[in-house]
């Protein structure tokens, strides 16, 4: 499945905050158990991944509503094998828990 989401990288390991804490509109790829990010659609048809960054690998990750989050609705958080976690931020409850879904089985 591939579409735009809100992204906010969370912690970069276990207990370390990310530096890079802003919330940024992607254009989202989820394919073979893993996530790509493009600027937009047309990045993805270059092949062209955002600032360059490495697919996140998605085997025994772990994704879940992020209940604890309060300053948006429809956000879910994922927390990857090497401990990093990432919110995303869907436009609405069904676009949210679309991803869930396809995220948590990928
Ligand atoms: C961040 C930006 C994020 C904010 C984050 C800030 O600043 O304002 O939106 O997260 O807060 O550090 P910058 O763009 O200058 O990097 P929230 O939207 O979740 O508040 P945080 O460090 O408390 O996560």
């Amino acid at each position: 499945m591939e579409g735009y989401l809100g992204r906010k990288h969370d912690l970069e390991g276990p207990n370390k905050k990310a530096s890079n804490r802003s919330w940024n509109h992607l254009y989202c790829v989820l394919r073979n158990s893993e996530l790509t990010f493009y600027k937009d659609a047309k990045n993805l048809a270059l092949g062209v991944p955002y600032h360059g960054e490495e697919p996140l690998a998605l085997r025994h990750a772990i994704c879940e509503i992020a209940a604890n989050y309060k300053k948006k609705k429809h956000v879910f958080k994922l927390r990857l094998s090497n401990g990093s976690e990432w919110l995303f931020h869907g436009k609405d409850e069904e676009e949210m828990l679309s991803w869930l879904q396809g995220v948590s089985t990928a």
